[in-house]
Order: C-alpha cells, then structure tokens, then sequence
C-alpha cells in the first residue's frame, strides 16, 4: 500500500487546483480521476452548443497571474472544446497529470482512526493510505435519468447529455428527441435543430432563460481586461455571486416602471445569468420578483410565433431564479422552424418507449437518437456514490440520510481529516463556482499549513458548529425565495432525496468573512488535535490570529 499525504478525487476544476496548491506547499498528492482525462464536469459534457454561462475571464483561475496574461479567450462565453482545451493547457503548464490517475474511479475511502490517515482503494483493487481526503467531485456530476417502460427495444441511440460520448455523433437528417429542458436541453436545441430532419423537444417544466449575448472577444477587450485584470477579480470576490460585475443595491420596487423597463432591457441584452442582479431584491421579494418575471415573459413570448407553443414555452409557476434560470442562445427562436416540434409531458406524459421511438399518451413518435438532457442527482450525487466509512463505521450516506450537514461547507463530523470542496453547505452553485473553488481551497491549504506548523495529525468538525452551520444555512434560505420552488437546490430533482436547502445563499463575499473569522477564532467549529482522537487525543485549540 503507496503512502500520500493527500488524495484527490476529481481533476476537475477543484481537483487540479486543489492538487497544485497543496503541492506547493510540498505535500505528495494524488489525484484519482474515473474519466480518461482531466475537466471533470467539461470533459464528460460534451454535447452540441455546450457553453459556460459566466464570463470566461471570470470562469478561470487568478492564482496565476502569467496565466491569466497568456491565455487567450475567444468568446465572451467560452464553449466546452474551448473549456477544456483551457484546462488541458493548465494541466500542461504546471505539469500536472504526473500526479494524475485517470480512468481510476476510488470505491471506498475508510477512515483509519488510529493513524488518523484515509484508506483508499480503486474499483479496480488498488490501495492508497493517505493523510487527507480531498473531495472534487463536482455538484453537478452524477447524471440521472428516468427509465421508461421498452427502454431497451429502442433501435436507435440514447445518449446522455453529461455523459456525451466522445465519437461524433451525426444529427444530418436524423429524427431527433430531447427529453428535459435546462440549461443542457436548452443550450443544444437550436444546435441541433439546424441539422436534423425533424426535433422533438420533450418539456416538463418551462425555464427562464436569459440570451447569452455571446460575441468574440475583440483584442482591444482582450488588452482592457488584462490590464485590470486585478481589479475585476477583486471586484468578483467582493460581489455576492462571484460574478465580474457591480451588483445594483436598488430595490426594484424602488423604480418607477419606466426605470425598470430600461433597466431589464439593458440586462437582457448584456448580462445572461446577471440578470438576476439587475436589483438586489429579486430573489428576496416576490413583488420585486414579479417585475423582473414579467418582463423576461414579455421578452420570451415575443420569441415565438406560435401561440400556443408560445403559451407552453413561457415560464410560470415559480419566480424567476429560483431554479436556475439558463442562458440560451436562440432556444426559444428554435420552436419557429417547421422542423421542431414540442411535446409537453406534463399534458401528454411518455406512456413507453418502443423500438421506434417514445409513445405518449397523445401520440407515437419515431426517432434515430434520444438525448437524456434530464440533469443530475446534484450537490449530494457524487459525494455519496463511493463508500465514505469515518469513525466507528459511519459511512456518509448514513450521515447524511436526511440531508447533507457540513461544518462551513467543507468539513464532516465523524469524518477527520476530509475535505469538500464546493460542497453542500457552502455557495458553489449560487456562486460564480470558480471564485468558490479558489476561495476554498486556499482556505483549506491554510489550514493544513497551520497543522503542519503546530504538529497536528486530526481536524475534525464539532458535531454543534455543524448544526450551527446547517441552521444557519436555512436561515439564509428562507430570506429567499429559494424556497418556494422545487429543485435541484433543495433536493426535488430526485425522488426520495431530503428536502433540504443545500447551497449556501449568503454569497461569496458574506461566505469568504466568514471563513476569515473562524481562521482568525484559531479554526473555531474543529477540533485540532496532535495525536488522534482514538488514541486519546484532545482537541486543541490554535491562538486566535489578528486579521
Ligand atoms: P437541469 O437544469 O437539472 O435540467 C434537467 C431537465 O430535465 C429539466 O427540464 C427537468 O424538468 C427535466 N427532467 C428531469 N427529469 C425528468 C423526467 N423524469 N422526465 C422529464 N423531464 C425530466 O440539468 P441540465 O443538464 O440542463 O443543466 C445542469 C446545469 O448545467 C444547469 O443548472 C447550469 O448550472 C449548467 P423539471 O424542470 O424537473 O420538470
């Protein structure tokens, strides 16, 4: 059995961050990755028009400042081939994938008490002790899907949207079914729309959606960002989101209506996702809400000429963003073309599918490729797929059976020594989920630092600041309008998951001040200790720090 002092799992974004910080500072890291390369979520999503819905100069990494100065982004919303092209450079650059098992999936993480070290071992048999358990495996990673009855007599190819295979898939002249409507469903349909015979847009839920104003990046916008380049991170670590952007501290209801319009109309056209900043109260208050709702079903509806695809197509039934509204480009424009179709499943549900196509209950469709654009078992999905075992033989998913409960976001009571990073509990996908990953692992790096330098082998969260954190985070919740809508932030998009509020709705910046304050508390919430619990050690408290 090989001794590191940290493994990894995920070289996504998290992982190899997490990776090349905790290098520098000279530990041996091991990174597990179960795909054949690194880009974690961008490596597997690989369907047509996949693109990142914030900023490519701010979905980036700012721990280096030549990379920043060197890479050249091409789109003000970069597409996946570019994404990962990006993180293949990175990987390359500070010679990362020497560390890097791929196609290496771990199985079971047990927590060996009195080493205080993590045993790790692989589906394919192999074992790793290990110091730290580092967790990178995304929020939005495990997909999920139904099964419909005749499933498997379907002729033709199912794919599914986060799990894309890597051959080209052909869509000339192909009869063509989309199932779900985010973001992915969404981002594709113009895509493909364009090239097959005939699309089928299967809806059970009408999204928001806000364009994407993509355009190339221009040298001159290239020079401007670069040479600010400080500034703007500075700005998107003190902005609630993460986003590069000044969010507005007007209330909507504070405007007049003439204000209002012309304040939306310029976030339509220019912001995508931002659009939800436009006023600092449009997910606090339903009124305020509403405003910006009707506005952006005013803008929708006058895409479409359909009316009474118009009228399925248009989003209601819950506020704007408080399921994640997406960022399209030319989706709803898609339905005007004869040859896409929608089928709305919650009038006509699918009775079955057959060795032809999908059967509803209003009619029988014939495809050559189903798409599964239906989403992921999010947050909780890939942290409780392998067997976490901590103290006394707690796995997490036992831990967790009524939700996820964190210390901040990144630590488990029962589980020493491991860490998550843009977890559950923490702002991740609340946030620009870069800022987030940067900002944590820093924190965590400073953490092992200061355990290095005082001779401590266990941190632990205290079972208390846990539910301080937890209650905390729904606190935060319910000053929102998260709440009132079912989905994948509080646990709707799987049958049987807890209903709780996972991501943390305080933002980055109230986030960031609070990690600060319990370093500076000498890590208040964790148990620090030098020698481990099991062999009677005791948590020891750090000097509180000066800011
Ligand atoms: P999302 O946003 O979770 O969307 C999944 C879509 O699939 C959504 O329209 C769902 O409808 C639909 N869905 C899910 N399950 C079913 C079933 N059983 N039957 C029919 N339709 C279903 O995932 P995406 O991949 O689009 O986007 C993920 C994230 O990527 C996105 O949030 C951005 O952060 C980027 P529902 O709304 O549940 O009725």
């Amino acid at each position: 059995m090989d001794m590191v002092d940290a493994i990894v799992i995920g070289a996504g974004f998290a992982g190899l961050r997490a990776l090349y910080r905790l290098r520098e500072m000279g530990k041996q890291v091991l990174v597990l990755e179960a795909g054949a390369g690194v880009g974690g979520v961008w490596y597997h999503n690989g369907y047509p028009g996949a693109r990142c819905d914030v900023e490519s100069y701010d979905y980036s990494y700012s721990f280096s400042p030549e990379l920043e100065q060197e890479w050249r982004w091409t789109e003000r919303y970069a597409t996946q081939p570019e994404i990962l092209r990006y993180i293949n450079h990175v990987a390359d650059r500070f010679n990362l994938r020497k560390d890097i098992n791929f196609n290496t999936r771990m199985a079971q993480a047990k927590y060996d008490e009195q080493a205080a070290r993590w045993i790790i071992t692989t589906e394919d048999g192999r074992i790793w002790s290990s110091h730290l358990l580092v967790m990178c495996v995304g929020q939005l990673s495990t997909t999920k899907a139904p099964t419909y009855p005749g499933q498997d007599s379907f002729r033709g190819e199912i794919i599914h949207s986060g799990v894309w295979p890597k051959h080209q898939v052909d869509f000339e002249g192909k009869r063509v079914a989309i199932i779900g409507t985010g973001s992915s469903g969404m981002q594709m349909t113009p895509i493909i729309a364009k090239v097959a015979k005939h699309l089928t847009v299967f809806q059970r839920t009408a999204n928001f959606s806000i364009p994407a104003a993509n355009a190339p990046v221009s040298e001159e916008e290239d020079r401007k960002v670069k040479a600010n380049y400080r500034e703007r991170r500075e700005q998107a670590w003190n902005s609630p989101t993460g986003l590069g952007f000044k969010p507005s501290k007007q209330s909507a209801l504070d405007a007049t209506p003439e204000e209002r319009e012309k304040v939306y109309e310029a976030a339509w056209n220019r912001l995508g996702y931002g659009f939800a900043l436009s006023y600092y109260d449009i997910l606090l208050s339903k009124p305020a809400n509403d405003t910006a709702a009707d506005f952006i079903r005013s803008k929708i509806g006058a895409l479409i000429n359909d009316p009474v695809v118009r009228d399925k197509l248009v989003p209601k039934g819950h506020p704007f963003a408080a399921r994640r509204p997406s960022v399209d480009s030319g989706y709803f424009q898609a339905f005007n073309r004869d040859n896409v179709e929608l089928a709305d499943i919650r009038e006509s549900p699918i009775v079955e599918f057959t060795s032809e196509g999908i059967r509803t209950s209003a009619k029988m469709h014939a495809f050559d490729i189903i798409i599964f654009a239906t989403g992921f078992d999010a947050f909780t999905g890939s942290l409780l797929k392998p067997e976490i075992v901590g103290r006394s033989g707690i796995t997490l998913r036992e831990k967790w059976a009524a939700g996820p409960v964190t210390q901040l976001g990144v630590a488990v009571s029962d589980f020493p020594n491991m860490l998550i990073v843009v977890g559950p509990g923490s702002p991740s996908l609340l946030s620009n989920v870069m800022v987030s990953t940067e900002e944590q692992i820093d924190w965590l790096a400073d953490l092992i630092g200061k355990m290095d330098a005082n001779q401590l082998v266990e941190f632990e969260a205290e079972p208390a600041a846990e539910q301080r954190w937890v209650a905390h985070v729904n606190e935060r919740a319910k000053e929102t309008l998260y709440l009132s809508a079912d989905s994948y932030y509080n646990g709707a998009e799987v049958a049987g998951k807890p209903r709780v509020f996972m991501p943390y709705s305080g933002g980055v910046r109230g986030y960031r001040r609070i990690l600060l304050q319990c370093a500076q508390d000498g890590y208040s919430g964790f148990a620090l200790r030098d020698v481990p619990a099991a062999l009677g050690g005791v948590a020891r408290k750090l000097e509180a720090t000066k800011p």
